[in-house]
């Protein structure tokens, strides 16, 4: 056989032939080939405010992953993925800790890039003490305003926008039942907000929530909230959709919906975004996540008031997803060796 024979037929052998998952395959899926200087560039060109990420404290001991969080042509904004939840600042009540919390404000406002903070008041990531224990619905408000406004305060001046009210509803539109709302009903809301405003009122104040980013039950609750807390003069600046999608599942409302809470006098942030699938990934999954990433940038650019885009996290080595959901993964732009996948090229496209 002649060498180039050969070599043909091992060609096609190796593309035929399906080969169990192993280091090899990896290396033979798509990869990003945009030559670009960073996502937060493009962003500010294209008139957003930022491209950001999640990061969270473990994992800036990881050299090469630092290198690219530290880009700030890459990412212009940051989100503590948990160090400035509830359980990580207030612990023991009244006990505040912000050590974690700083050392991603610093990350961000070290380099002038914008923080996002997240959050105020949550259902998980509680510590026991307010899940536990027995108070008064005058007792629920002051523990409300106490924890926001110390840790609103404590960031005074540094951050761009906080989410104070996390995933308030459930997937049909009810509002969920927590401590903070059986004690006090929808108004744990609207005392949230107002306390994270009086401790930062140059801080931009939003709810954030998933299943809201298509048109539906549960964003036209978000709607109505809105519409309702603006009625009685309560600080709302703006809706944060968390775009924790599933390939090839983005809804094909998002602009649309976008657009109807903008006109509801709010600004839009796209806040957690990752397109996960089920493993392993092959190309075909990579280039549908290609194009599902692309929708996303691009409904946000076509409406003026979505502000910026967050991903959470950037490389699927630190990504919630396979933690949360047994057998998926790949949900990031970045590969789980700090390669750019074909969803970094999404992204481009999309600005
Ligand atoms: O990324 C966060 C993960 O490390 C935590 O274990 C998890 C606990 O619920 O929270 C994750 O972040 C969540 C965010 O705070 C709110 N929206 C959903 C995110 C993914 O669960």
């Amino acid at each position: 056989m002649q060498i180039s024979t050969f070599f043909a037929v091992l060609g096609w052998v190796l593309s035929t032939v399906a080969i169990p998952a192993s280091p090899t395959v990896e290396a033979a899926l798509p990869t990003s080939t945009a030559n670009v200087a960073g996502l937060h560039a493009l962003a500010k060109a294209a008139g957003k405010l930022y491209f950001g990420t999640a990061t969270d404290n473990p994992e800036l001991t990881d050299q090469p992953y630092v290198a690219i969080l530290n880009n700030t042509q890459m990412f212009g904004q940051i989100t503590a993925a948990n160090s400035m939840k509830w359980d990580a600042t207030e612990p023991e009540q009244g006990v505040f800790t912000f050590t974690q919390g700083d050392q991603i404000a610093a990350l961000a406002t070290n380099d002038g890039r914008l923080l996002r903070g997240h959050n105020c008041v949550w259902h998980e990531q509680l510590p026991s003490w307010v899940t536990s224990g027995t108070f008064t619905a005058a007792e629920v408000t002051s523990i409300i305003e106490t924890h926001c406004s110390t840790l609103v305060g404590h960031y005074k001046g540094k951050v761009y926008s906080w989410d104070v009210v996390n995933e308030p509803f459930n997937d049909d539109g009810t509002f969920g039942q927590d401590v903070f709302f059986n004690a006090l009903g929808e108004d744990y809301i609207a005392i949230a907000l107002r306390a994270a405003k009086a401790a930062d009122p140059n801080a931009k104040v939003y709810i954030n929530d998933f299943n809201i980013e298509g048109t539906g039950v549960k964003a036209t609750a978000m709607k109505n909230l809105i519409t309702s807390l603006k009625s009685q003069g309560v600080p709302i600046d703006g809706v944060g959709l968390q775009c924790h999608f599933i390939v090839g599942e983005v809804p094909t409302t998002l602009e649309e919906n976008m657009r109807e809470f903008a006109a509801l006098g709010v600004e839009v942030a796209i806040t957690e975004l990752d397109v996960r699938m089920t493993l392993p990934e092959t190309a075909a999954l990579l280039e549908q996540q290609k194009a599902d990433y692309q929708t996303v940038i691009s409904a946000c650019q076509a409406v003026p008031q979505c502000v910026g885009i967050t991903v959470w996290d950037f490389t699927d080595k630190f990504s919630w997803v396979p933690g949360a959901f047994a057998g998926q993964g790949g949900a990031c732009p970045w590969d789980e060796n700090l390669v750019r996948k074909p969803a970094f090229d999404g992204i481009v496209a999309g600005f």
